[in-house]
């Protein structure tokens, strides 16, 4: 597993709503023995300090496990840490202001769910983008309606880079959403609130990358 589109055959995000009171690291140890190529902290609601040390534990575990780490919207939180890159939401940065302040060979995923949004953010240099939400999910209030995998077929015909299906995705559909044109699939509930998230990762990776071939 090198290539980037390998990579982001599954991302991890965290949730502090990981339930039954355990904490995001060893949750994510555990998606890391899973097999996790990517983790990405999302703290929606934690404070710029909270967020920096918890990446910077996960920095440890991502690195040790040979994973990637994404910091969600805070690319001050991914700098600081040192992530290997950021996800970017149509409200944060514009790609293009990003990228004039990381370092070469950072990576910038952009939240695009139209071909329309996927093609500038390609224009714009991002490394991937992430579309959704696929299904219906009530990890995110204003996510929006589901888009389908016709959608992710649309946006991933539309661009050169990777492209990410994320909301509402498990082990179950995950492979359709791949068969669709996506290069992985991104999740919070399927592993954040699995009862055994070394072993619910271990699936949809298996389901991400059958779906491929
Ligand atoms: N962006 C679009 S849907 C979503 C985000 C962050 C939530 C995904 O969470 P889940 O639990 O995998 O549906
Ligand atoms: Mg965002």
């Amino acid at each position: 597993m090198t290539g980037l589109r390998d990579r982001l055959s599954l991302i991890v995000i965290t949730d502090p709503s990981c339930g039954e009171g355990r904490a995001i690291v060893d949750v994510v140890r555990a998606a890391l023995r899973g097999g996790a190529p990517s983790i990405q902290l999302r703290g929606k609601d934690q404070a710029a300090r909270e967020q920096v040390e918890l990446a910077r534990a996960l920095r440890v575990e991502t690195r040790a496990a040979g994973a990637l780490l994404w910091v969600n919207d805070r690319l001050d939180v991914a700098l600081a840490a040192g992530a290997d890159g950021v996800h970017l939401g149509q409200d944060d940065l514009p790609v293009e202001a990003a990228r004039r302040i990381v370092p070469g060979g950072f990576l910038i995923g952009i939240s695009a769910e139209t071909a329309e949004l996927a093609r500038a953010a390609e224009r714009g240099g991002a490394d991937y983008v992430g579309a959704g939400p696929v299904y219906e999910t009530g990890s995110k209030a204003d996510a929006g309606s589901a888009v389908g995998c016709a959608r992710i077929a649309q946006v991933a015909a539309a661009v050169r880079i990777p492209v990410v299906g994320i909301g509402g995705i498990a082990a179950a559909n995950a492979g359709e959403v791949v068969r669709a044109g996506a290069a992985g699939v991104a999740v919070i509930s399927a592993v954040m609130r699995a009862a055994d998230p070394e072993a619910a990762t271990r699936e949809l990776l298996r389901a991400a990358t059958t779906g491929r071939s």
